[in-house]
């Protein structure tokens, strides 16, 4: 029988693309057929994606896509389109990098109570969670909303028409429960909005729907249905590493560093919501147990604001390799880094705050861009271990990150541990895989791990030298209050 193929939409904060994935004797070839640029648009009422646009970026990819089985669907989390009675799209969807949550966030969490609000929906507080958005949403979109969907199931609902909430970015709204795995009432009337916005949720493996007769003719394709993913990418990341063991610890770098562990039950713990955990849902029960860090964004609005483009990379890093280590470092986490604009002078005024020297030369910030980002991915695995009794014995690094060698060397050695880095495409692998697992050509996670470790060249870094100097350096980054 011929061997069956699937297709990936995977939609990056900073690029999209449509992979293909070709099931052969236990092997997964992969081949991206198309890429797009992706970012925040400035509109005067504040950032917004490109939501239109990018749908027309999925159609010219799936005209690529020659005769899958099925078409799976993900992106970054929490933002949403809202649809009125006829299904009209009430505006772009707002960039969750917009300012208009900043006053709102805090001051909902204090009315709410943060051990409350943590006990419910077991989420990190991040100021963009779309509970926040929402609460932080007035206006006329909202009052004619019928219908709240996140991107993937916006995008889902262009190709289909079938509305519907896939569960592991349902995960990252803040309004489901961390029990349960429903919608909250309670947490969307405190929001704002009355529950019925919100659509009945769906989980990774149910059929989405059929192409619509349009979607069809645009891309011909016939016979092909959209099955639900992981659609938050994060959570088709975590699915994508290829882990042959359980004592493993996750970075999922892109725009982000996703950075944890994959565990059977959402820790909700006091310790944890102090610590600023997430329990987001993972495939087949998992529970992604990790924080957000500010990731390779520190490393791209500092390429943008000196004018320079992802070309001039391989030349940065090289000179950041060159560079003293360890010098300054700033904490990854801080969310003065969230919003755009001059990456390299709030770095400049983090270094300054903590009595560290401001990096003189391009090389040098790059260098504590990345020993930064290393410092992070350090103090969430050796807390998320902490927390939930886990030992960790080797890190994957996942993502676009993977590309970056310094970046994984300095990750293994701020740790002391071992990394594995790759595939760069973890995303849409796990994307891919998922849907493999649907139509009954993959039994379970630990085959389809196994699948991507034999499929995928991986790279291996060891530890060099002591940890000392990276507890030296953590000594200089500011503790961080606690709510
Ligand atoms: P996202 O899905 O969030 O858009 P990706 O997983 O696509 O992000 O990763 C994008 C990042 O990958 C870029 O910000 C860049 O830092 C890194 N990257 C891409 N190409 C290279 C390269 N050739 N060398 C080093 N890093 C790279
Ligand atoms: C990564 C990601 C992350 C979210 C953020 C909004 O792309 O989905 O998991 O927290 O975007």
């Amino acid at each position: 029988t011929e061997s069956p193929t699937f297709a990936a939409v995977d939609l990056g904060a900073s690029s999209g693309r449509v992979v293909l994935g070709r099931l052969t004797a236990g092997r997964l070839e992969t081949a991206e057929v198309h890429r797009f640029a992706n970012g925040p648009v400035p509109l005067p009422d504040g950032l917004h994606w490109d939501a239109v646009g990018l749908f027309r970026e999925v159609l010219i990819g799936l005209r690529e896509a020659g005769r899958p089985v099925s078409v799976g669907v993900d992106s970054w989390a929490v933002d949403y389109g809202l649809l009125d009675s006829s299904g009209s799209l009430l505006g772009e969807p707002f960039h969750y990098r917009d300012s208009r949550t900043d006053a709102v966030a805090e001051s909902f969490v204090d009315s709410f109570g943060a051990p409350e609000l943590f006990a419910r929906n077991g989420l990190q507080f991040l100021p963009f969670n779309t509970i926040f958005q929402l609460a932080a949403s007035k206006g006329a979109a909202l009052e004619a909303a019928e219908v709240l969907l996140l991107i993937p199931d916006l995008i889902g609902y262009w190709l289909t028409g079938q509305v519907g909430a896939e569960l592991t970015n349902a995960s990252t709204t803040g309004l489901l429960d961390a029990r349960t795995h429903e919608w909250s009432p309670e947490l969307a009337r405190a929001a704002g909005i009355d529950p019925s916005l919100l659509p009945p949720l769906r989980r990774p493996g149910d059929v989405v729907g059929e192409l619509l007769p349009p979607v069809a003719e645009e891309t011909g394709l016939t016979g092909t249905s959209v099955v639900a993913v992981g659609s938050h990418d994060t959570a088709s990341a975590v699915v994508g590493v290829p882990a042959r063991s359980p004592n493993f610890a996750y970075v999922c770098t892109g725009t982000w560093s996703l950075t944890g562990l994959e565990l059977p039950a959402p820790v909700l713990t006091e310790q944890a919501r102090r610590a600023n955990f997430t329990n987001e849902l993972g495939i087949d029960g998992t529970v992604r147990f990790l924080r957000n860090i500010m990731g390779l964004w520190l490393l791209q609005e500092s390429l943008r604001t000196w004018g320079l483009t992802s070309h001039d990379l391989p030349g940065l890093l090289a000179e950041a390799a060159r560079a003293e280590p360890l010098t300054a470092v700033v904490d990854a986490e801080d969310t003065r880094f969230l919003a755009p604009g001059d990456m390299p002078a709030r770095i400049a005024d983090a270094c300054r705050e903590t009595d560290q020297p401001v990096p003189r030369t391009r090389g040098a910030l790059v260098r504590c861009v990345l020993e930064s980002l290393a410092l992070a991915h350090r103090r969430a695995i050796r807390e998320a271990a902490a927390l939930s009794g886990r030992d960790v014995d080797v890190v994957h690094l996942v993502g676009g990150g993977a590309r970056n060698e310094l970046l994984c060397q300095l990750t293994a050695d701020a740790l002391g541990i071992p990394v594995v880095a790759g595939p760069v495409e973890a995303t849409a692998t796990g994307n891919l895989l998922t849907q493999a697992k649907a139509a009954g050509h993959v039994a379970d996670l630990t085959e389809l791990r196994r699948i991507i470790a034999t499929s995928h060249r991986l790279d291996h870094y060891t530890p060099r030298g002591s940890t000392g100097p990276w507890d030296e350096a953590e000594i200089r980054l500011p503790s961080r209050p606690t709510p």
